[in-house]
């Protein structure tokens, strides 16, 4: 431990089995839903159970893409945001279906109700995914692990699928947990098991952590949080700029931030920084069209059109500008967002400047889109 270490964690582990219960911890709860879109599909036709289906996507369309796949078609390495047609190859009996948009912020807004038997602090990252601050309920359990065991159990009852939840005293620690153990998961990550967790943790798991950043981790032999940990605040703001800081706190299971009722999506985006500074507009244009999908699949996870394209570029000096071009119709389709882009960047006087990132972000989203009840995140932002 260096001098920065925070001592944070430095109470009792007689505390921790049931704890997230003492009253210096707060209790969080992520949900999780398993393979969403397709487990509803599966649910409502018994026909699809058991079987490889895609949810989104047709081979015989013009290339679209996987939004979700059952378990089944998993095991043949069939993933989100695939192209159909690879989709098909990996899994050649996969079935294709219409996604039923309706359906799925029906079940959304049917386990929000049940989350709402609990407490009322909680914040939806996205139609199957949320936050619970349990650390008073509504109904006196105490338990947070008992919370998400009665959750879990009246989902399957009354919606008729299956979730995955993590536990923990924070965000971060609660929504890694929900993923250990999918499908119908529960997993509890206990004060004093923090330290070890975060330390085994792959530097990319870690919030804020994009590609490139953990590339960048890696060429300096960091691969884990226990490597992170020997930096001090200092090193690590120097090498990884303003995000170093956080990082330095989360290496360190610190995650203070509150789970969030009623918070608007604003904007979705998405950026790359560069291995080296570009210089040639047609590698840019390329990097443009990786960002644009990547920004057409979050829209689509969280079920968002905006009617605002911004690009913002930052050139190897560190000066950033943005430019932006609004439509009068919401919109979210790939190639709108990829030809936007390009435009924004070739009408923009780079005046032979490097650029060490492109980013490029969707806003102004109409109010029927996505998740009405105030849903979604401030900003949900992240590095490719
Ligand atoms: N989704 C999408 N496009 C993506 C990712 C997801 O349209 N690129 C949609 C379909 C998913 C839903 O969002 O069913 C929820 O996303 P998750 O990432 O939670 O994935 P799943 O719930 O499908 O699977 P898992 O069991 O891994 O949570
Ligand atoms: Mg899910």
């Amino acid at each position: 431990m260096d001098d920065h270490d925070v001592p944070l964690f430095s109470f009792h582990t007689t505390m921790d089995a049931e704890n997230a219960g003492s009253k210096t911890h707060r209790k969080i709860i992520h949900i999780d839903m398993d393979a969403f879109y397709a487990s509803v599909e599966q649910r409502d036709n018994p026909d699809y159970r058991g079987k490889a289906i895609a949810v989104g996507g047709s081979p015989e369309g013009r290339g679209g893409v996987v939004a979700t796949a059952s378990y089944e078609a998993r095991k043949y390495g069939v993933r989100s945001a695939m192209p159909s047609k690879k989709a098909l190859q990996l899994c050649p009996g996969i079935i294709f279906i219409y996604p039923r948009f309706d359906v799925y912020k029906q079940v959304s807004a049917q386990i929000r109700e049940i989350f709402h038997r609990y407490t009322d602090i909680i914040e939806p990252l996205s139609l199957d995914e949320a936050y619970l601050d349990v650390t008073t309920d509504k109904q006196g359990i105490g338990s947070a692990i008992d919370i998400a065991k009665k959750i879990k159990a009246t989902i399957k009852e009354e919606v008729g699928l299956t979730a995955s939840a993590g536990i923990s005293i924070n965000k971060f620690v609660a929504k890694i947990a929900s993923d250990m153990n999918k499908p119908d998961g529960l997993t509890f990550i206990g004060p004093s098991k923090i330290e070890s967790f975060v330390e085994n943790l792959p530097v990319e798991k870690f919030f804020g952590v994009g590609k490139v950043t953990a590339q960048k981790m890696k060429s300096m032999d960091l691969h884990t949080g226990a490597d992170l940990k020997k930096l001090s605040e200092a090193e690590m703001i120097r090498h990884f700029g303003k995000a170093g800081s956080f990082y330095f706190k989360i290496v360190r299971g610190i995650d203070d931030r509150p789970v969030e009722p009623n918070q608007e999506t604003k904007s979705v985006g998405a950026e790359d920084t560069f291995q080296h500074d570009l210089t040639e507009i047609l590698e840019m244009n390329n990097e443009l069209v990786k960002i644009a999908q990547v920004v057409h699949n979050r829209l689509a996870k969280y079920q968002l059109k905006g009617r605002t394209i911004t690009i913002k570029i930052k050139f190897s000096d560190f000066k950033q500008i943005t430019r932006s071009r609004s439509f009068q119709q919401p919109l979210n389709d790939v190639e709108t967002i990829t030809s936007t882009a390009i435009e924004l960047l070739a009408a923009t006087d780079l005046n032979d400047k490097k650029i060490r990132l492109l980013g490029i972000t969707i806003s102004n989203f109409s109010q029927q889109s996505g998740n009405e009840n105030g849903s979604g995140q401030l900003a949900l932002f992240d590095n490719t």
